[in-house]
């Protein structure tokens, strides 16, 4: 019996021209997608769960600049793990991948390569005789290097070292094309690209690079902050740290999604003495006349002084069930004042 190939689908996200790859091991139903893009979560979903898949991994190529992913939606809505490569510096992952390092999906083994030079924490993925380049190499192009801490050189290194020196007949899939083609060959780009193949110099390539002078991508300024964090604001699974510091709450604080509350439960000379701005103030032993008013925040974020009141309200209000609340539960309002941080009065 031979064993089938591992099943790629390539899908097509118009306003970014992103391609976002699920694979599949037809026989175990294990699979993973690469750069699935946040406006077209609901379609890559449906297919999932049509097809019958169970999907172990969420993979990015690097933090795109030109969309939010759906990486962090996936592994809140289904519990994929997340895959990164590790020079990526990025947090909120679960599986950091080094070069060569690899991730098992079904019978099949995909491989990062670092391919480092449109961004510094670039990879590429293999499995399969199937080559998932990311914005490393395009077809009949590759990325651009003048953002992000991209490079010239090294993107003419990384193709030309780690990529080019794959069998020619090994298939290419982009992260990208503006012009409507779908895939590669390795053999093809050595021969046609018109940036480095045909063996074109490192020099010329960096001149080339250098002086493209291409637009900003429209969405570079928040595509980028929201990609560090996967494409969710906040990382969900920091909420369920049994430490969630008052440091914690800052990050939040400042850029406090809709539907959130921050919640002060000391005193009321206490909260006027100095507290969180634009907290509320329900002190401990009230929470319960409050319960169903509550209950409209998808988020509250309970502090007190040291914790504990915030821990026993936490308690209280769990058996009315609110099970929304991120409780801040060893540490309080003087450690937000010791560390300087804004205090309303
Ligand atoms: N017009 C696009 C720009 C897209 C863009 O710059 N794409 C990056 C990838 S993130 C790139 O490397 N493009 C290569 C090229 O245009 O040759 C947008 O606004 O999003
Ligand atoms: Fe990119």
């Amino acid at each position: 019996m031979t064993m089938p190939l591992l099943t790629v689908k390539q899908l097509f996200e118009r306003e970014s021209c992103t391609y976002t790859y699920l694979l599949f091991d037809a026989d175990t139903r294990e699979g993973a997608i690469i750069d699935p893009v946040l406006e077209t979560f609901e379609r890559d979903l449906q297919i999932i769960k049509e097809l019958g898949i169970e999907l172990l991994y969420a993979m990015e190529t690097h933090a795109h600049a030109d969309h939010i992913t759906a990486s962090g939606k996936f592994r809140e809505v289904i519990g994929a793990k997340i895959v990164y490569g590790k020079s990526s510096g990025i947090k909120a992952i679960d599986v950091p991948l080094e070069d060569g390092e690899t991730v098992q999906v079904g019978h099949y083994r995909i491989r990062a390569i670092e391919t480092p030079g449109h961004t510094n924490g670039c990879v590429s993925y293999f499995g399969d005789g199937r080559l998932f380049s990311g914005d490393a190499l395009l077809i009949r192009g590759c990325g651009r290097t003048d953002f992000q801490d991209g490079d010239p050189g090294t993107l003419y290194d990384s193709i030309t070292q780690k990529l080019f020196v794959l069998s020619d007949d090994t298939v290419v899939y982009p992260c990208h094309d503006y012009n409507g083609r779908t895939t590669s060959t390795i053999g093809e780009e050595k021969q046609w690209n018109p940036r480095l193949g045909g063996g074109r110099s490192r020099d010329e390539f960096i001149d080339l690079m250098n002086n493209l002078n291409l637009d900003m991508p429209k969405r570079i300024n928040e595509a980028v902050p929201a990609n560090m964090s996967v494409g969710i604001r906040f990382d969900r699974n920091r909420y369920l740290l049994r430490d969630f510091t008052m440091d914690d709450l800052q990050e939040v604080w400042q850029d406090l999604p809709d539907g959130s509350l921050v919640m002060d439960n000391r005193t009321p000379e206490e909260f006027a003495r100095g507290h969180v701005p634009g907290a509320r103030n329900i002190p401990l032993g009230t929470e319960d006349e409050h319960a169903d008013e509550l209950r409209g925040y998808d988020r509250i974020f309970l502090y007190c002084r040291s914790g504990r009141r915030a821990q026993m309200a936490t308690t209280n209000l769990s058996f009315q069930g609110l099970n929304q609340i991120v409780c801040i539960s060893h540490s309080g309002m003087p450690d937000w004042e010791k560390a300087g941080y804004p205090v309303e009065t």
